[in-house]
């Protein structure tokens, strides 16, 4: 199944925990971009660098989302701060062309339509995917454009 997660890091050596993440994830078939991102809600905190990564898995969605949430643990994530900063942070955006509604996990991502520091990485894998999610281009083209940043660094596929 070709899922989307976002990755995303602003907390001590933000590159290493993506890179580290992208290495770690199963099925890693493509990789975004790497943007600097104005951080969106929560406290006053440091910019993000944010990803989009594509995996083709076998897994269950609920399983791909306990890989994610290991993926966090490992980075020495602790839950401290609601929507504060953090070491790393795996999201399912989507999941092939499935809707799930469950407790522990909610997909595509409710939030997703509405974040430029997503769709715009979305964009780079799959623009048609962007294009569903926010129809108008409202956050592509609106004022929010501007809080994600090209970097010029790059994730690569692991081998
Ligand atoms: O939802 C993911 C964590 N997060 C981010 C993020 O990854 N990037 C930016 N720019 N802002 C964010 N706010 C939260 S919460």
């Amino acid at each position: 199944m070709r899922t989307f997660l976002s990755v995303g890091s602003n907390l001590g050596d933000r590159r290493t925990f993506l890179t580290d993440a992208v290495d770690s994830l199963p099925d890693v078939v493509a990789v975004s971009s790497v943007y600097e991102t104005d951080p969106v809600g929560g406290p006053e905190q440091p910019d993000f660098l944010n990803a989009v990564v594509g995996v083709d898995t076998t897994l269950t969605p609920h399983d791909l989302l306990v890989a994610c949430q290991r993926l966090e643990q490992e980075a020495h994530r602790v839950r401290e701060e609601h929507w504060g900063p953090r070491t790393l942070d795996v999201d399912v955006l989507v999941y092939g062309d499935e809707q799930i509604d469950t407790p522990d996990l909610v997909v595509p991502h409710p939030r997703a339509a509405g974040r430029a520091f997503v769709l715009v990485p979305l964009a780079d894998l799959d623009p048609a995917r962007v294009a569903v999610l926010d129809p108008n281009g409202a956050v592509l083209t609106g004022p929010d454009r501007a809080s994600v940043r090209e970097t010029g660094l790059a994730l690569t596929l692991p081998e």
